[in-house]
């Protein structure tokens, strides 16, 4: 096989270089982890790979280890091992949940992060600004879904709801992902060569639309309580799967919590910065201070109180998140200063 055909197999899964490893290093893509080990795929086989060892030091930082989406050098042997993960494209992470700061990466090298709700009590726009906030740091475009459609007649009004409350230029879908005729409209986040990853609580429907799009039963669904909508933690891995479209989709189990890293830029806010701006006082507490214009907003209703809120505990979150994450850095490297803190993974990263 010929350079030119092995990179022409790689480029089925996702891969955008092209030059291949000088020393016969097999280049190939996570596909899934387990606790037994990597499942890599090369555009043509699928085979299983375990971490060289330095991947298993317990000094190195876990967001360092490779994940589901990585492009890794493997090396022959029984079993092959991972020896390197290639810089990351994007990268979509959380701050694990607990006291400990640790960033968990969630998917690398994705184009987009779909971020599903169900339209049945799942639907909720503080959660879904939450999963855009992560999504603003990871270098992915971010595209909100709503499923279920088929089990309301008023989806209309949540759409208009949402649509007031995120950016303009945000695309929001409402699909029925049991229907493919339905969810054929996303075949502009899965074209052949890009990557995307679904996000979202469990039981939103994540893996019922990945079927759907694969065309095939590959991934376990499992109905939710109908009480509350929630669902049974059915989908327990990280799993990048090729799709006849010739784009890759990672099904991931529905998260718990979701903290942020400290990373994010919180764009999402941007009117709320500029109307504080226009407070009488500079340091305004957004209180009762006269000529506070977020009050005037409030009792205007041209902000609701709920996004006010959610905004106040994602700038907290992230604030305090942040400083963490500086204080470690920071020991990381001797004391020195960090730099410019928010601001894309690679640029943290890469930085020495
Ligand atoms: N009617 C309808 N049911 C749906 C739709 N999408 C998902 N469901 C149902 O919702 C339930 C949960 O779907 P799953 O695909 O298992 O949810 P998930 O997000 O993968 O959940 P976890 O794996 O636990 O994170 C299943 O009973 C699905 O049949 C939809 O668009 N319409
Ligand atoms: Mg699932
Ligand atoms: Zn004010």
């Amino acid at each position: 096989m010929t350079e030119a055909d092995i990179i022409e197999r790689l480029r089925r899964i996702g891969w955008r270089g092209d030059t291949l490893p000088a020393d016969g290093r097999r280049l190939a893509r996570v596909v899934a982890q387990h606790r037994a080990g990597y499942e890599l795929h090369d555009g043509e086989t699928l085979f299983g790979a375990q971490p060289a060892g330095h991947y298993l030091k317990r000094t190195m930082d876990p967001a360092e280890r490779p994940a589901v989406g990585d492009f890794v050098e493997v090396e022959a042997g029984k079993p092959p091992h991972i020896v390197t993960v290639h810089p990351r494209r994007t990268v979509l992470s959380r701050a694990a949940a607990g006291e400990r700061y640790e960033r968990q990466i969630i998917a690398t090298n994705i184009d987009y992060v779909l971020v599903l709700t169900g339209l049945d009590g799942d639907f909720n726009p503080a959660r879904i600004e939450r999963y855009l906030s992560l999504t603003e740091g990871s270098g992915a475009q971010p595209v909100v879904l709503l499923s279920k459609l088929d089990t309301r007649d008023d989806a209309d009004e949540l759409l208009a709801v949402l649509r007031a409350r995120l950016p303009e230029g945000t695309p929001i879908h409402a699909i029925n992902g049991k229907d493919p005729a339905n969810v054929a409209l996303l075949a502009r986040y899965l074209r052949p060569g890009d990557s995307a990853v679904l996000v979202g609580s469990s039981g939103a429907g994540k893996s019922t639309l990945t079927n759907t799009l694969l065309g095939s039963e590959k991934m376990a669904t499992k109905a939710v309580r109908s009480h509350d909508s929630r669902g049974r933690h059915t989908t327990t891995y990280r799993a990048l799967l090729q799709l006849p479209s010739g784009g890759c989709l990672i099904d991931t189990p529905g998260m718990r919590e979701l903290k942020l890293t400290g990373e994010e830029n919180l764009d999402l806010f941007a009117d709320i910065d500029a109307l504080a701006e226009q407070c009488r006082f500079a340091d305004c507490g957004h209180g009762s201070e006269p000529g506070c214009a977020v009050q005037a907003a409030l009792d205007s209703g041209d902000l609701s109180a709920e996004r006010w809120r959610n905004y106040l505990k994602l700038r907290d979150e992230r604030e305090e998140q942040a400083a963490t994450l500086e204080a470690r850095l920071r020991r990381q490297r001797g004391g020195r200063p960090v730099g410019r803190l928010h601001g894309s993974h690679r640029d943290t990263r890469e930085r020495e």
